[in-house]
């Protein structure tokens, strides 16, 4: 008797262990609405990955973009800054010079890598040498594009698109795993400066299957990144001091010294030209890393991949399988006030910047 009750209880204690690890294991493959918010948090914030491609002396829309993005360091994962040379800003010493004062001025020089592009254009350049022109971002994009399997990195490209260009041809393997976002074109109108800085280097990008989106300029138009512009005196109001103190005062490309990037911003301002009624000055580049943060602040659709005739005008290609996204109607006010806020609530790009 005293044996069968020992079974009994042996057998008790094992289906009760056994349905107790039953539904252990089932509250652990259950997940409660709450821990399924957080899990989409966790993934919501993840930081967006970028390579930032510059003509960073040209106008002053370029300083202003650098800037924001670095300023948005819990928002971006800032992989590196490349520089290209457009004719507006002279060479790639030049368009070097004028991202370092920037990135000391944010105290992110030495924390971020910044290398130099190319001065040439896409068709000029043979990237199967071994020291071509443009060969340290080109080789730093490559490197840098290829690693991270989990999510696409943004080849966010504010300048010509040379470096983009020569980084696909010589490593085209790259190509899934990155997007190109680039500021530039009037489409579906001719002409633009970015575009015609390097044709050869859009056309092949054009031709080749990565992920392409363009963010128009549109000069005098409402619906093109034109449209986010500022005044003299919005700048002369809201931007004295702003941005975090540099370690040492820089000297601006006009002469003078600063210690912030908003003073800085209105010695840019006072030497350039502006256009419209009431005069204003548009911040094109800083446009368009504002919709990678939020692409809520424009529109976009998808087209059939046109072609580019080498006179700058765009030919449709209705039956094009290939199609490539366009960014226009920009929410001009939200972006100018996530602008502002950055400028006054920075967090800083880097990963030993916090
Ligand atoms: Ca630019």
């Amino acid at each position: 008797m005293k044996h069968i009750l020992f079974i009994s209880l042996t057998l008790a204690l094992t289906v009760f262990l056994a349905v107790g690890c039953k539904e252990k294991t089932k509250e652990k493959t259950q997940i409660t609405p709450n821990e399924a918010a957080s899990v989409k948090t966790a993934a919501d914030t993840k930081k967006i990955r970028v390579i930032f491609d510059t003509d960073a002396n040209n106008e002053l829309d370029d300083q202003h973009a650098l800037a924001y993005l670095l300023f948005n360091g819990d928002v971006f994962e800032v992989v590196g800054v490349t520089v290209n040379a457009t004719r507006g800003g002279g060479d790639v010493d030049s368009q070097y010079a004028e991202a370092f004062r920037v990135m000391q001025l944010c105290t992110l020089d030495g924390k971020i890598p910044l290398l130099k592009g190319a001065n040439g254009i896409f068709s000029d350049i043979d990237p199967g040498n071994d020291s071509f022109d443009g060969a340290d971002a080109v080789n730093f994009m490559i490197e840098n594009s290829t690693k991270n399997q989990d999510e696409k990195t943004i080849l966010l490209a504010v300048g010509k698109l040379t470096n983009v260009a020569l980084a696909l041809k010589k490593a085209p393997e790259m190509i899934p795993n990155v997007k190109v976002v680039w500021l530039g074109s009037n489409y579906p109108e001719p002409g633009e400066y970015n575009q015609e800085n390097d044709t050869t280097a859009l056309n092949y990008l054009l031709k080749t299957d990565v992920e392409f989106e363009m963010v128009t300029v549109r000069y005098g138009t409402p619906s093109g990144t034109a449209a986010v512009s500022v005044t003299q005196s919005e700048i002369n109001e809201t931007m004295p001091g702003k941005g975090p103190q540099a370690l040492s005062p820089v000297e601006g490309r006009h002469g003078e010294s600063f210690s912030t990037f908003g003073d800085y911003s209105i010695n840019l301002f006072e030497h350039i030209d502006y256009h419209g009624d009431p005069p204003s000055r548009a911040l094109f580049d800083m446009a368009a890393v504002a919709i990678v943060k939020n692409q809520a602040w424009a529109e976009k659709r998808k087209i059939p991949c046109p072609t580019l005739l080498s006179d700058g005008t765009w030919v449709e290609k209705p039956d094009n399988t290939r199609t490539i996204t366009v960014w226009e109607n920009f929410a001009r006010d939200e972006i100018m006030t996530d602008f502002y806020d950055r400028l006054n609530n920075y967090v800083l790009a880097g990963k030993d910047a916090n």
